[in-house]
């Protein structure tokens, strides 16, 4: 098991995190999703190497950008 934490800028209520959740839960073994709004740390549990890449591409996807991990 493997987890990560990346950091979510532009995230500012409920429907942003779901929506950050739900697209990095689709990533190939991620498990687990914890957003944290204020702070803008997402916490990923996977169950194989999680590629930094698919996460980076994910969370743009939902329309928010990374800027640390
Ligand atoms: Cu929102």
């Amino acid at each position: 098991m493997t987890i990560s934490t990346v950091t979510v800028t532009g995230m500012t209520c409920g429907h942003c995190t779901s929506a950050v959740r739900e697209e990095i839960a689709a990533i190939a073994g991620v498990t687990d999703v914890e957003v944290d709004l204020d702070s803008g740390r997402v916490t990923i549990t996977s169950d194989q190497d999680l590629d930094q890449g698919a996460v980076k591409a994910a969370v743009e996807e939902a329309g928010y950008q990374i800027t640390g991990g």
